[in-house]
């Protein structure tokens, strides 16, 4: 069977746009889960994103590259949740069990859950809390800890 030039253009034109779509999908899907779970700004009503794609990636367009929260984010999402179940659910467990590492993804002196819980980035060293650590510790475990960051 022959396609002509016209159709399989038009087929990849289609194949294209419905990755693209499936992408921005995703990507909105667990940045709205991400604030949601970690108490983060919400968009405004307009439309307005106070709480940007760069908290997980280096681009303001999200994809590639990750920042180095996003890359420990993403390897946990692979390697520690349930493949059988949906990604959304996956996300938000990734969302948790990243966090209970107490890892200090950009390695500015605070773990990762004391940044989302100081409304820092985790992911970029030049966004840190003004608190010293021991003191948000404190006010982090009053606050809940971890538990405050278990899905939904
Ligand atoms: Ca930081």
């Amino acid at each position: 069977m022959k396609l002509s030039l016209t159709r399989a253009l038009t087929l990849v034109a289609l194949t294209v746009t419905g990755l693209l779509f499936s992408a921005g999908l995703a990507k909105n899907t667990y940045r709205l889960a991400a604030i949601a779970q970690f108490k983060l700004s919400p968009d405004t009503d307009d439309g307005t994103r106070l709480t940007q794609c760069t908290y997980c990636h280096v681009n303001s367009s999200g994809n590639k590259p990750w920042n180095p929260f996003g890359i420990n984010l993403q390897s946990t999402f692979r390697n520690e949740t349930d493949t059988s179940l949906s990604n959304t659910v996956r996300i938000k467990d990734a969302l948790y069990k990243v966090l209970l590492k107490k890892l200090d993804s950009d390695n500015d002196g605070y773990y990762d859950a004391l940044e989302v819980f100081s409304k820092t980035l985790p992911g970029n060293d030049s966004s840190k809390p003004s608190l010293e650590a021991a003191k948000l510790e404190a006010q982090f475990k009053d606050a809940g800890g971890f538990a405050q960051y278990k899905a939904p």
